[in-house]
């Protein structure tokens, strides 16, 4: 009998221990965290792990390398709002007209009643934070940025989030956390236009005596920290942020959004604004790459990428959490800016072997570094699979037994553990102007007005009167047009890509 007691009362303890310990980490841990790492205008070729022989990235390789680098990762579009359009949302950024480069001051993009991938996770229990780079609009029309800021991330399935109001080259350059600005004082509020300067503000146009970079093209307006940006703004100087300090600032949000949910499952958007412009790295990393600012915005983000791998370690949640690591869109040197990026290039190729960049109707708009890590889970490799951003939302919520409730995502975990190099079969993807079709390792562009080339950041827009055809296979640089050649590939391209595109409608 008293064996039973003191084996009952055992078992009792341990009972009521297991909460407090492993039962609920074991709980928390059915489904791994996720971190979604999201440059901003990394090219195909940026990375040592994608070939760059010029710049060395060991920390971002370790991801490559430790888990799945696929050759054919693609975001949806060759700019940035659209690509975050589709990531979050799962539905491809041409069926939403306003799915475009968004100024500072758009109205959030995002409807609140649309699903998410957020929202998604957090039906699977995750707490969810944005953290970096947003340019997905924020409130209504004609917003007031000394009050609450709704709707915003938060309204679309984010727990947390501590974001860029726009871009690093738009106004107002303030970080707003949750429905705040941050550092705001109440005898100093914060104004913002698109239209026209506030009387009195110094503009880079009128004042470049007062400017550290010089702009090359548009960033001509409101000056702060000696770079003029896009839009005007007026007062709310203490929430104004430092350029330089940037990366440092969402690196260290992130690792304690990490931190406080160590013991329960999250879902990360790690997004980055580098390297888009304006480049300021931090001074420790100035000269970093030999290449300019450009280089040693990419030398930056992968020290922090290195940083954030080792946090995971440390806190023993590695084998717990899957990484992605992307870019929202293609490399542009002068994207409009002074930087040194053209004249310290050197041998260097952001786009890789591929042909076109930023905004480009051409691969290398939209074609990225791409690579998912699951350590203990995922056996490391190389994928051919297509695979786009847009399939995360489709793929998250098998992984987390959720149902997928968005329009054009595809669940492809398969492909993205590595275990299939089956991913998907097609996609309607954008660039600046128009949208064009992959279908297995063919591309076909239709004829689109404008001009073949963007003048000031010198990158070939894709834009031909005629339709272009390309097996990326044979011929990846996009050289050889075999539409004339092959009119049976060409018509049957034509049609699925129309088919794809009247389902959207
Ligand atoms: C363009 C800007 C460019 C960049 C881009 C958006 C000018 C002349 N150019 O309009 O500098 O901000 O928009 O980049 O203003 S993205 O990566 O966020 O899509
Ligand atoms: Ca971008």
């Amino acid at each position: 009998m008293k064996q039973i007691i003191k084996a009952s009362f055992l078992l009792l303890t341990i009972i009521i221990l297991l909460p407090g310990c492993t039962q609920p980490r074991e709980d928390a841990r059915q489904f791994p965290n996720i971190i979604v790492i999201y440059a901003d205008d990394l090219g195909f070729g940026d990375l040592s792990s994608y070939g760059a022989t010029e710049i060395s990235t060991p920390n971002i390789d370790r991801i490559a390398h430790e888990g799945i680098r696929f050759t054919n990762g693609y975001a949806t579009s060759a700019t940035c709002t659209p690509s975050r359009y589709a990531l979050l949302t799962g539905e491809y950024p041409w069926r939403n007209t306003r799915a475009k480069i968004l100024p500072g001051n758009a109205p959030l993009l995002i409807d609140p009643s649309q699903p998410t991938l957020p929202k998604i996770l957090k039906q699977a229990d995750y707490a969810t934070a944005v953290i970096g780079k947003w340019h997905l609009g924020l409130g209504g029309e004609n917003l007031d940025w000394n009050n609450a800021i709704i709707p915003g991330p938060n309204e679309v399935g984010f727990d947390y989030s501590y974001i860029l109001a726009s871009t690093n080259d738009r106004v107002p350059t303030v970080y707003v956390e949750n429905d705040k600005v941050v550092g705001l004082i109440e005898n100093d509020p914060l104004e913002v236009s698109y239209s026209e300067n506030f009387t009195g503000e110094p503009t880079g146009k009128n004042n470049p005596e007062m400017l550290k970079i010089l702009p090359s093209h548009g960033h001509d307006m409101s000056i702060h920290n000696g770079i003029s940006r896009i839009g005007f703004m007026k007062g709310g100087k203490s929430a104004l942020w430092t350029d330089e300090q940037m990366g440092d600032t969402i690196l260290q949000r992130s690792l304690n959004f990490i931190e406080t949910n160590r013991d329960h499952p999250f879902f990360l958007f790690y997004s980055l604004h580098q390297p888009h412009v304006p480049r300021t790295p931090h001074p420790r990393f100035v000269g970093s790459s030999g290449m300019g600012p450009r280089g040693d915005v990419i030398i930056e983000i992968d020290h922090a990428v290195g940083v954030l791998l080792d946090f995971l370690d440390s806190l023993g949640i590695d084998e717990h959490t899957l990484i992605v690591f992307s870019s929202d869109n293609g490399p542009v040197l002068d994207d409009g800016y002074q930087d040194d990026a053209v004249t310290s290039i050197g041998n260097h190729t952001p786009a890789g072997i591929l042909r076109g960049g930023k905004y480009s109707l051409y691969d290398a708009g939209t074609h990225v570094p791409f690579m998912v890590r699951w350590p203990g889970t995922i056996t490391p490799g190389t994928s051919d699979a297509l695979v786009c951003q847009i399939d995360l939302a489709a793929s998250f919520a098998a992984l987390t037994n959720q149902t997928n409730t968005t329009p054009d995502s595809e669940n492809i975990l398969a492909a993205f553990l590595g275990k299939t190099k089956d991913g998907r079969k097609s996609l309607v993807l954008e660039a600046i102007g128009g949208t064009y079709y992959r279908a297995g390792n063919w591309v076909m562009i239709p004829p689109h007005n404008g001009p073949a080339k963007l003048k000031n950041v010198n990158i070939e827009t894709g834009k031909s009167s005629i339709y272009q055809l390309f097996n990326l296979a044979k011929d990846p640089k996009q050289l050889n047009n075999l539409a004339t050649e092959m009119p049976d590939k060409l018509a049957a391209m034509i049609e699925a890509y129309e088919q794809n595109l009247d389902n959207g409608n």
